[in-house]
């Protein structure tokens, strides 16, 4: 095997790898993630309180959810309030 051939071979392995992945994690996506992706305008990861206005209940409970009181929400925050769209 040459080694443009083996490196094409990785790459295609990574990508469909990645492929996989991403409909794994689309796929299971849960309300929160959906949430997260929803408000999260500069796709940082995070809910600052400026991006919680787009949500009334997220925005009255912000500090409560806010665990580590960091001022932003993370997804892990988000999944431990259990607030979703509706
Ligand atoms: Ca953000
Ligand atoms: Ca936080």
């Amino acid at each position: 095997m040459t080694d443009f051939k083996k490196l094409a071979t990785v790459a295609l392995t990574i990508m469909l790898v990645q492929g996989v992945l991403a409909l794994l994690i689309s796929s299971a996506a849960s309300a929160q993630e959906s949430l997260m992706i929803t408000l999260d305008n500069d796709r940082d990861g995070l809910i600052s309180l400026r991006e919680a206005t787009g949500h009334r209940t997220l925005l009255e409970n912000f500090n409560k959810i806010d665990s580590n009181e960091d001022g932003y929400i993370s997804l892990d925050e988000l999944e431990a309030s259990q607030i979703s769209k509706g």
